[in-house]
């Protein structure tokens, strides 16, 4: 998995800020309202414990203090562990963590202590930006293109199939795609087709992955992948609004899952 840099959470805020407005501009309703909708619930006053892991290529200096944000932004009571790893773990629960957030290499849960509740970011990552595509106004239709069957795109994939939309992927993994197509019936996307998607849920941490055979005219892409899966010609030439933020995203929907 490709792991952020501290460049990629520079100016987190206005990172955030912006695709929250492009949010609101194409689905016709905001982030919290969403993640209210999906998760049934609204965020009440739990207190979220953050801990640095220091396991594999160890702390990202400026990660935590990124979750403590989006934490407290989004209106709830948050605090970083001095220790981290096990310390950090039980220093979290002593000073009265509803929820613990932390991160290795290979896994970023959210973990509610109150209710048991457990999330990773990539199930709730694939979940959000998939549904935010699939809530593109002005869609010409139900069809929806998936592009990337990893842990984020299956997810996402998982969620449209599961809502009932025209679900079309493509992988370069052919194991992938036919573990897709048996357990969600999902279709392949062939170029060959020339179908054109006005929804689009990119998940690969590659760039240039959208191309111009695609997109339709007015197309909505929806995507956490780092770099960004959109070439910048094809979003000039076509009407394309872009979703695309690092981590806030990804982390609100995390938070409410586990309430
Ligand atoms: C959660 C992000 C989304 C994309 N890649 C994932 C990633 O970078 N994971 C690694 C996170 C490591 C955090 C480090 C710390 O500062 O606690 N262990
Ligand atoms: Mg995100």
């Amino acid at each position: 998995m490709a792991l952020l840099t501290p460049e990629d959470l520079d100016n987190l805020s206005a990172q955030f800020e912006e695709s929250e407005s492009t949010i609101e501009r194409v689905t016709g309703s905001k982030l919290t309202d969403i993640c209210k909708e999906l998760y049934g619930k609204d965020l009440g006053s739990e207190k979220v414990g953050i801990i640095p892991i220091t396991a594999g290529n160890g702390i990202i200096s400026n990660f935590t203090s990124s979750l403590l944000f989006i934490a407290q932004r989004l209106g709830l009571e948050g605090f970083i562990t001095q220790h981290t790893d096990v310390a950090g773990y039980y220093e979290a629960i002593r000073d009265g963590a509803d929820i613990l957030l932390m991160a290795d290499d290979h896994l970023f849960i959210a973990h509610n202590l109150r209710n048991g509740k457990l999330v990773t970011n990539h199930e709730a990552t694939g979940i959000i930006y998939s549904e935010i595509a699939s809530r593109f106004k002005d869609a010409a239709s139900s069809e929806i293109l998936v592009i990337g069957l990893g842990r984020v795109g299956y997810a996402g994939a998982k969620h449209l199939a599961e809502k009932g939309f025209d679900v079309y992927a493509c992988d370069p993994n052919r194991d992938f795609l036919d573990k897709a197509a048996d357990e969600l019936g999902i279709k392949e996307y062939c170029k060959e087709d020339r179908k054109k998607f006005s929804m689009v849920f990119e998940a690969t941490p590659n760039a240039n992955t959208i191309t111009e055979g695609m997109i339709a005219e007015r197309c909505l892409v929806s995507t956490p992948g780092i770099p960004c899966g959109l070439p910048q010609e094809v979003g000039r030439k076509y009407r394309v609004d872009l979703v695309m933020e690092p981590l806030f995203i990804g982390v609100t929907s995390m938070l409410y899952s586990v309430i």
